[in-house]
Formats: C-alpha cells, sequence, structure tokens
C-alpha cells in the first residue's frame, strides 16, 4: 500500500514536476532498508551454496575420472591422493572461513546499518505521513491547478484563437499597409505635382482674382442695365402684348369691316343697278296721277278710308283695290301721313305682330327697323293687342299704338 502510493507519489510529483508546478522530490530515498539488506544477505548464501555444490562436485566427481589415465593410474599411490584432497580440502575450509568471517563482519556491519536504515525508515516514515499530507494537499492544490489549468487552457485555446484572428487581422493590416504605403507614395508623388501646379495655379488663381474683380464691376454695372432695360422690357412687352391684342381686335374687325364692306359694295353696286333701273320707273310714274280719291308721295299712292273696319277686314279692303295696308319706309313718309290725316284720329296700317308676340313685322314680310310708338307703347295690354296703328298728332309726324284687332278703325291704303 505505502509502496503503491510512494510510486503514485512518484508518478504524480514526476508529473507535476514535469509541468513545472513543484520542485522535484527524491523519493528513492524513501524505500524501506531492511527489505533490501534481507534480499542482499538471501542472495550471498544462495552464492556461497552454489560454490561449496560445484567444488563437492569438481573434485570428487569430474577430476578422478579425469585422471583414470591407464598410464598414470598405474603410477600414482592412493595415499598421495587423499593427501591432496585433504590439502585441497583444507584450503578450501580456510578460504570459506575466511569468508564466513567477511560475512560475518558484513553481517553486523549490515545490521548496523539495518538499524540505522530502521531508524532511518521511521523517520521517513514520518515524513511520508507529513508527505502524504503534503501530497493531499498538493492533490488538492493540484485540483485547484488542474482546473485553473483547464481554465487557463481554454483561455489559451482562447486566446489562440484570438491570437490566430489578431494574427489575420495583423496580415490584413500589414497587407492593408502594404497597400496605404503606396498608396502614401503615390499621393505623395502627386502631392508634389500638386505643389507644383498649386503654384502654377495660385499665379493664375491671382491674375483670375484680379480679373474676377474687374468683371464683377462690369457685371454689376451691366447688372444694373439689365434690370434698367428688363424693367423696360416688360413695360415693352406688355405694351406690346396690348397692341397685339389690340392690334388682332382691329384686324378681326378690319376684316370684318372688310367683308363687310365687301358685301355693302355688291349691295351697293346692285342697288345703283336698280336704282338706275327704278330711277327710270320713277320718272315715269312721278309723271303719271293717281287714281281719284288717292294722294300721291313720291312713288306712293295713298287711300284714307272713310268707313271703320277691323284690321283684317280693312286690309282685305285694301287688297280689294290694288294696294295693301300703309308700310311706313321712312321718317318723310311718316309725317307726310300725320299730315294729311283727320286731326287726333287712329287708323289701321300694315304691322301686326300676330305671328310672334313682340316681334312686329310689316304685311309685306319686312321687319320694322324704324318705330315711332308713343311712350309706354306697345303695351299689348290685356294680351290681346297685336294690331299697330297710328294716332294723328297736330305737333309732330304722329304716333303709334298697338291695339285689339277686332276694334273697328279707319285705315290706310298704299299701292
Ligand atoms: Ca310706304
Ligand atoms: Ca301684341
Ligand atoms: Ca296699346
Amino acid at each position: 500500500m505505502d509502496s503503491m502510493e510512494i510510486d503514485d507519489n512518484l508518478y504524480i510529483t514526476k508529473h507535476l514536476t514535469m509541468e513545472g508546478l513543484v520542485t522535484k522530490v527524491d523519493f528513492q530515498r524513501r524505500k524501506q532498508p531492511s527489505r533490501c539488506v534481507t534480499v542482499c544477505l538471501g542472495l550471498l548464501c544462495a552464492v556461497l551454496l552454489a560454490g561449496n555444490i560445484g567444488q563437492f562436485i569438481y573434485y570428487e566427481i569430474i577430476s578422478p575420472l579425469a585422471s583414470a589415465d591407464p598410464t598414470q593410474a598405474s603410477l600414482q599411490f592412493p595415499g598421495d591422493r587423499l593427501q591432496d584432497c585433504y590439502d585441497a580440502s583444507t584450503a578450501e575450509r580456510k578460504q570459506l572461513e575466511a569468508k564466513l568471517s567477511n560475512l560475518t563482519e558484513e553481517k553486523g556491519q549490515l545490521q548496523q546499518s539495518y538499524t540505522a536504515l530502521t531508524t532511518e525508515r521511521d523517520e521517513f516514515k514520518t515524513s511520508f505521513n507529513n508527505l502524504t499530507n503534503e501530497n493531499n494537499q498538493i492533490q488538492a492544490s493540484y485540483s485547484t491547478c488542474k482546473q485553473e489549468s483547464d481554465q487557463l487552457q481554454t483561455s489559451y485555446n482562447n486566446m489562440q484563437k484570438s491570437l490566430e484572428e489578431l494574427q489575420a487581422s495583423h496580415n490584413n493590416l500589414r497587407a492593408t499597409k502594404d497597400q496605404l504605403q503606396t498608396n502614401n507614395r503615390n499621393l505623395q508623388r502627386e502631392k508634389d505635382e500638386f505643389q507644383t501646379l498649386s503654384i502654377s495655379l495660385r499665379a493664375n488663381r491671382d491674375q483670375l482674382q484680379s480679373n474676377y474683380f474687374s468683371l464683377k464691376r462690369s457685371k454689376d454695372q451691366l447688372q444694373i442695365s439689365y434690370n434698367t432695360l428688363s424693367i423696360r422690357k416688360d413695360d415693352l412687352q406688355i405694351r406690346y402684348n396690348l397692341l397685339t391684342d389690340d392690334k388682332d381686335r382691329m384686324q378681326s374687325s378690319y376684316n370684318s369691316l372688310q367683308n363687310e364692306k365687301e358685301e355693302l359694295q355688291n349691295k351697293y353696286n346692285s342697288l345703283v343697278k336698280v336704282k338706275d333701273v327704278f330711277g327710270k320707273d320713277i320718272n315715269k310714274v312721278r309723271g303719271k296721277p293717281c287714281e281719284r280719291g288717292w294722294i300721291r308721295f313720291h312713288i306712293s299712292c295713298y287711300f284714307v278710308s272713310t268707313s271703320q273696319r277691323n284690321w283684317a277686314s280693312s286690309r282685305q279692303d285694301c287688297i280689294a283695290r290694288g294696294a295693301d295696308l300703309l308700310i311706313i319706309d321712312s321718317r318723310e313718309e311718316q309725317a307726310f301721313i300725320n299730315g294729311i290725316l283727320p286731326s287726333r284720329k287712329q287708323f289701321w296700317i300694315g304691322l301686326t305682330d300676330s305671328v310672334t308676340e313682340g316681334t312686329w313685322m310689316w304685311v309685306d314680310g319686312t321687319p320694322v327697323t324704324t318705330t315711332y310708338w308713343y311712350p309706354g307703347e306697345p303695351s299689348n295690354s290685356g294680351g290681346k293687342e297685336h294690331c299697330g296703328e297710328t294716332w294723328q298728332r297736330s305737333s309732330g309726324i304722329g304716333v303709334w299704338n298697338d291695339d285689339q284687332c277686332a276694334n273697328l278703325q279707319h285705315f290706310i291704303c298704299e299701292k
């Protein structure tokens, strides 16, 4: 059990020593010395016993056989042989006695050594117990250290990984550094070039700055002129737009007037022709007198009735006379008619809005352009007044009124 513990301790100590945790301790001294002495004595006795057996066999069996030559045997006496054996045995005994004496001395010495070793063994035993306790403590420390070692190993592994990562980062940084160094050299070269260019550009800049100030003054002046011109341009643009609009309107009016002028010119030409034709006829008509009871004015003849009829019957009477109800073509005709009528009487004329209320038409289908309505007329009183009449007035040229067509009135025919 002790030997096993010592061997374990040897192994542990060796292991710890290899790991550098404890200093080397010589446990060889702690083996039991009594066992060593016993073993040594046993071995020595066995060697002596083997030597005696060997001598006996040699002198008693082998030597007589070797000297059994028939020639010599015949010459030697049996007493000599015994004397030789006795001498040899005596010498051998002396040797054995000397060896026994030596062995006795050695045994005494060994006994002393055994006693000393026993004492030393007890001391070692005590030391061993102490060392066992220390070993337990060391074992506990070892376990603690083992755990710490495991932790340190884990930390070491982590550190190793970190180191590898750092190494990779280092390599990357080195590559980056090399690249940056290359870039730095390139930048340095470019910097030198830029410095040269900078000096040149600085001179150009000064020149340009001088030019810039000069141009800035010119630009300010031009800006003032531009602003003034811009305002004038805006005014002119507004005026231009107005003039353009006026021009467009005038152009449109001009075109309309041109068309109207052409139409009027055509009408004028037609009228001139008609006038020429009618002028000849008028001259012929003017020279011809109206029928009895009719009154001439220009180219027309007028009949003023003495009887009273409604508007439709009056017209039928005029048509029967080869004429129609009076159509007022001019202010002169209105004034002429007012002059030939009895004082303050009303007479039907060829005027009606029976087709469309409020739209007055002459009996020949022409629209009424010039009117002489009395103030407040046409009143269409009761919604029943659809025929026109003229009132004679002593002053002026007479006035018009609308009245119910069924009323009986005097009337005026014209042909
Ligand atoms: Ca007329
Ligand atoms: Ca009416
Ligand atoms: Ca009326």
